[in-house]
């Protein structure tokens, strides 16, 4: 494939709600969007790094800067994403910038050749069941209609953010307001310490699928000391940068659901592989989010959509984030959302919407 361009593209998108962590409240999300541009076709790739590394180390800036400087540079030449992919390894870290570009690689390959994400990746569904992610409330009663709002669109399953101060309280209001079968989790976002096992274990009682990092991102051995200590099963997000770092987590007793995230693990080929060892090791998994604009949805329900990912997702419609998407909105349906079937991504941008949301826009050409 010739490559002949890359643009990085900064837009910025209003959330509909403030969305709030343990580690800090987004309320717009700025992105930095990756078009490659070849003899055939063109692809996208959304960088999934937020503004500011809180999250993770990595962060839009700095994702745009690895790239330019040394990611981009070693396109020309590359057959495939899967060549691409390799050919960036040197570089150390920076996965959620590598995925960017990797996935915009992927999308104009698949494009030109007329296959969808979602059957380059094994897809064994054509619609993947959603759930929601639910920020930290100022109080219960906002906390109760907000996830009442959530279940009447007909989302599957609840995440509740969590953090100290923010945990035994709500997730007691929604279970005794909304009832046993209502599928609920909760996400710390690695807000505590080991120290704090006496009180996560409290969260037992209330039947949750799975508590999410709960501990700090580097620490797979006290994940494994607290996985003994709690009948909630515990899944890893930040934690899980690659294949490598999950079964590291699995045959310590780390974890035993993961939550993949194709961008912090360095795109949708490291995902996959994710995905193959964990159904080989019986360990379930779900797609995560980080408040994707279509782009990066429609990649993520391809994904959501192969066979050993059995948890809901946070794979929410378009409207629990933006007013206006910069893609035809992904809309809810019977608490799912379809596989686009379409060519690569199979959504594109519509250039009017994009153009107001762009706040930068850089070529470089190969
Ligand atoms: O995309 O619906 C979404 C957000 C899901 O909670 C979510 N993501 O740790 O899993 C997580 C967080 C990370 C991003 S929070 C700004
Ligand atoms: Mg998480």
């Amino acid at each position: 494939m010739k490559i002949t361009g890359v643009e990085l593209r900064r837009i910025a998108m209003p959330l509909v709600a403030p969305f709030r962590t343990s580690f800090g409240t987004e309320t717009t999300r700025e992105v930095l969007l990756v078009r490659v541009v070849t003899a055939d076709a063109e692809g996208w790739g959304e960088c999934v790094a937020m503004a500011e590394p809180r999250y993770s180390s990595e962060y839009a800036d700095g994702a745009a800067d690895v790239l330019r400087r040394f990611l981009i540079p070693v396109l020309p030449g590359q057959a495939d994403a899967q060549a691409a992919g390799r050919a960036m390894e040197p570089f150390k870290g920076h996965r959620m910038a590598k995925a960017a570009l990797e996935t915009a690689v992927l999308d104009a390959q698949l494009r030109a050749r007329g296959e969808s994400f979602g059957s380059f990746l094994g897809a064994s569904r054509d619609r993947v069941p959603c759930g929601v992610s639910v920020g930290i409330m100022d109080s219960v009663p906002e906390l109760l209609d907000a996830v009442t709002g959530y279940v009447e669109e007909g989302y599957l399953r609840i995440k509740l953010k969590i953090e100290p101060g923010w945990d035994l309280a709500p997730v007691r209001a929604v279970r005794e307001r909304f009832g046993e079968d209502l599928l609920l989790q909760v996400d710390a976002n690695a807000a505590y310490t080991l120290a704090d096992a006496h009180h996560l274990a409290r969260l037992d009682e209330f039947g949750l699928l799975l508590v999410e990092q709960p501990l700090a991102d580097d620490d797979l051995v006290q994940h494994a000391r607290l996985a003994k200590l709690m009948r909630t099963p515990i899944c890893l997000d930040e934690s899980i940068e690659s294949a490598a770092h999950a079964a590291a987590a699995i045959s310590l007793g780390a974890c035993s659901i993961v939550n993949v995230k194709p961008g912090r693990v360095g795109g949708y080929l490291e995902a996959r592989r994710i995905h193959e060892l964990c159904r080989a090791h019986g360990v379930a998994v779900w797609c995560g989010g980080m408040l994707e604009t279509g782009l990066g949805r429609a990649a993520n329900v391809a994904l959501a959509a192969l066979p050993g990912f059995i948890l809901p997702g946070d794979t929410s419609g378009s409207g629990r984030y933006y007013a206006t998407d910069i893609t035809p909105p992904f809309v809810l349906d019977d608490g799912h959302l379809p596989v686009p079937a379409g060519a690569g991504l199979g959504v594109d941008p519509v250039p009017e919407i994009l153009r107001e949301v762009t706040v930068s826009a850089e070529w470089i050409a190969l």
